[in-house]
């Protein structure tokens, strides 16, 4: 090659300092004197995540972990080596108290949102060893919210320690062949009770992520327990026997996935494993709801932080990358692609930030029943809306890139493999959609929600987006009268019209905090860049709720999903 010309990559700087959005979002839910103390925490973790993190998580990307069955004279040893690089993303993730912050007490009802703020900055250069965090997060408030004195006693000062040498994690091993998203119909993994009182189980996971953890939740059915959910029952397992074997836990072989590629996870047996009721025997599936939920709230910052590192990326080429002889930031249609990204990461951030300050306040009894109720159905709007925008960012960033974006060792290439599990690992889109139809009626969730929607838009009626306000106002009400349109067409036209009502309700469920941001930016001269992106969300991403002659025309239109015309 002759030409000397080569294209000045995009560069990394501190990743709290690039994120005005996160900066002011955080200002404004935070006190000033709770703010002003961690301001210099996430500024000196985004330095990290612009420096040393990023090269761990790029070392453990290239030596992805590896399961040795035997040693060399063939005893079944079943180690998991792991890169030394991994390793010392979890020290870091312990040294910081990224699970141990909201058990502290120190920050009150503000430390759900100080630790997503961190997970915002360390998720996107952890290689995703926060899979880790929110196993280990929703497995403590499980154990929490559940368990007995002595279990309690034993694991959650483990899981939520700050001591990188001795802190624990856990797995959650619920998915079995049968039983990915139906937990219910199908888990077999059976529990025995011995004669000396002890309770072991035996079966096959087909998905256990986390799998060097300490500990793990497991689902089982006690022999003799009914079918269904309620007869399966929640358990504790230690991974090794006090000597140091495994505890009756054979590992077959690690997955070959798409992406995630440094976290272990594997496909493994139980065989008379040691095991540890939570509470009550039964109602399991009812039980490892808090860990549901949890995760699927750590999905959402995990996508948020994966949409502002491939903005800043993308926005730090752009002031770069020279094409038809201007900088790609002159260039009005690269401007008006980045805006519409921006948008995206602003409704995300804005829903699921507001699920931070109602989970705080909820951890610290500070919450009404009506506050628990909306968190609930925020919960899986806010984990399913974030994913698919998380897919839909990357993907739309990488071509940003052009053919760079292609490139494996530009270190762009990872992002999207690793955004794609965001939308299937913790409840695919539609089951997630069911969990809302499940929330609004069992748990009467969407009027709460409408509710406290409607208090904060008419706060915002006379300020600067008052006519927004009342816009939404105006479109909250018809998604109300809409579903219960919907609902008394029938639970199959409901179902079938799930995922979008969901959808429809997660875009107004972010419109409200857009709204609150962009309005408190303006009046703290902040600048209009969340005013226009609350508008530009309200303009064009509100959607009905699916009318029922519609969604029952829908249908047909799939045509016969099977040769039988089924
Ligand atoms: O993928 C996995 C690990 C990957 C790594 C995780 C990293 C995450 C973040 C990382 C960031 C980078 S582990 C596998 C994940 N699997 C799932 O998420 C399961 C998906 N399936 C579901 O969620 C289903 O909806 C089921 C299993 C919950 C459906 O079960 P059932 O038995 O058919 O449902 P029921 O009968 O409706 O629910 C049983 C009870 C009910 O309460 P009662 O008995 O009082 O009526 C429900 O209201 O459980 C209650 N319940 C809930 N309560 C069900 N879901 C919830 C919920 N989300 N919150 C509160």
């Amino acid at each position: 090659m002759t030409d000397e010309f080569h294209q000045d990559p995009p560069r990394l700087t501190n990743t709290f300092a690039a994120d005005p959005l996160l900066r002011e979002t955080l200002e404004r839910l935070l006190p000033p004197e709770v703010h002003r103390e961690l301001v210099p925490v996430w500024r000196e973790l985004g330095d990290a995540a612009a420096g040393p993190l990023l090269e761990l998580a790029r070392q453990a990307e290239s030596d992805p972990p590896r399961h040795v069955p035997f040693d060399p004279w063939g005893r079944r040893t079943d180690e998991l080596r792991v890169s030394p690089a991994w390793m010392e993303l979890h020290r870091e993730a312990a040294r910081l108290g990224l699970v141990a912050v909201p058990y502290e007490g120190a920050l009150g009802p503000w430390a759900r949102l100080h630790q997503f703020g961190m997970l915002n900055l360390y998720g996107p250069s952890s290689a995703i060893y926060t899979c880790y965090l929110a196993m280990t997060d929703g497995a403590a408030r499980t154990l929490l919210e559940h368990a007995g004195e002595d279990l309690v006693k034993r694991a959650v000062p483990r899981l939520t320690s700050r001591d990188p040498e001795t802190s624990w994690t856990s797995g959650q091993w619920m998915t079995e062949r049968a039983g990915g998203s139906d937990v219910g119909g199908g888990t077999r993994t059976v529990a025995r009770q011995g004669e000396d009182g002890l309770w072991r189980l035996s079966g096959d996971k087909w998905f256990t992520s986390a799998v060097t953890s300490e500990m793990a939740l497991t689902l089982a059915r006690p022999e003799g327990a009914p079918g269904g959910s309620a007869g399966l029952s929640l358990f504790y397992l230690e991974q090794r026997l006090p000597d140091g074997r495994r505890n009756g836990i054979t590992i077959h072989r690690l997955k070959d996935k798409l992406g995630t590629r440094a976290l272990p996870t594997a496909e493994l047996s139980l065989e008379g494993t040691l095991a540890v009721p939570v509470g009550e025997l039964g109602g399991g599936v009812k039980k490892i709801a808090p860990l549901l939920n949890l995760t699927r709230l750590h999905n959402a910052i995990s996508a948020c932080g994966m949409m502002a590192r491939l903005l800043q990326l993308l926005r730090d080429y752009a002031s770069r990358r020279v094409a038809f002889g201007e900088r790609l930031s002159r260039w009005p249609l690269h401007r008006d692609t980045v805006a519409g990204l921006q948008v995206e990461y602003e409704s995300a951030l804005a829903l699921t930030l507001d699920c931070g300050r109602l989970l705080g306040r909820q951890e610290a009894g500070e919450s009404g029943a009506d506050e628990r109720a909306a968190l609930r159905l925020l919960t899986p709007l806010a984990k399913l809306a974030t994913a698919k925008q998380a897919v839909a960012v990357v993907s739309e960033a990488l071509e940003g890139f052009g053919g760079a974006g292609y490139v494996e060792d530009t270190g762009l290439p990872v992002f999207l493999r690793d955004a794609q599990v965001l939308p299937i690992w913790e409840g695919t889109t539609n089951v997630l959609s069911l969990d809302v139809l499940r929330a609004v009626t069992r748990e009467d969730a969407l009027q709460c929600w409408v509710q406290d929607a409607r208090r904060r838009l008419q706060v915002l009626e006379a300020g600067p987006l008052g006519p927004e306000a009342e816009a939404l106002l105006r479109h909250v009400a018809g998604l109300e009268s809409g579903f219960r349109r919907l609902v008394g067409s029938g639970p199959e036209v409901t179902e079938s019209a799930a995922r979008r009502v969901a959808l429809s309700l997660a875009a107004a469920a972010a419109a409200v905090p857009m709204l609150e941001q962009g309005a408190w930016a303006l009046a703290c001269g902040r600048g209009e860049r969340s005013a226009l992106a609350a508008r530009f969300w309200l303009a064009g991403r509100l959607g009905p709720v699916p009318e029922p002659g519609e969604a029952a025309a829908r249908l047909r239109a799939a045509g016969p999903l099977s040769g039988l015309g089924d």
